[in-house]
């Protein structure tokens, strides 16, 4: 198998979407694409069955673009777990899904077939405190308990940070 990086061409395609007008400011109404990876086994850290990164901080109006890089993966939100009014996702095996996040909060999602494999992720849109703590409290089995364990311990960390 090869081990080239797809290069984030779509990014490119995002930003010639937009019309700059000189002084417009239009630039910061578009949000960033940002790609997350969906791999069976990570060739940097040896991990099995990972989203990468795992952790994401975006801002409204941002988008995430699950990627299969590797086969037998999808992606899709934790619909119990989202904000009030946040944006759901629902990958098929193999597709890459996209999801333009509008509403602030914190995102858990998974994938299907790996979920309790620890095939768990984070997104934290904004200001993400509204359904943080609760998210947080979420039931997860296997070895997505410990991953979440993880991945929220770095989120407490961007809250601290951020004074949120
Ligand atoms: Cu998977």
């Amino acid at each position: 198998m090869k081990m080239t990086r797809r290069q984030n061409l779509a990014l490119i395609g995002a930003a010639a979407a937009t019309t700059a007008l000189p002084g417009a400011g239009a630039a910061q109404e578009d949000g960033t694409v940002h790609v997350v990876e969906m791999l069976t086994r990570d060739p940097e850290t040896g991990e099995n069955q990972v989203f990468k990164p795992a952790l994401l901080r975006a801002q409204p109006g941002d988008t995430v673009r699950f990627v299969s890089e590797q086969p037998g993966h999808n992606s899709q939100s934790n619909d119990d777990l989202i904000p009030e009014g946040g944006e759901t996702w629902e990958g098929r095996i193999n597709q890459e899904v996209e999801v333009t996040l509008e509403t602030e909060g914190t995102y858990p999602y998974y994938c299907l077939p790996h979920q309790t494999a620890g095939m768990v992720g984070l997104i934290l849109v904004g200001d993400f405190t509204s359904n943080y703590e609760a998210a947080k409290e979420g039931r997860f089995r296997g070895r997505a308990r410990q991953r979440y364990e993880d991945l929220f311990a770095q989120a407490d960390e961007i809250r601290a940070e951020e004074g949120l």
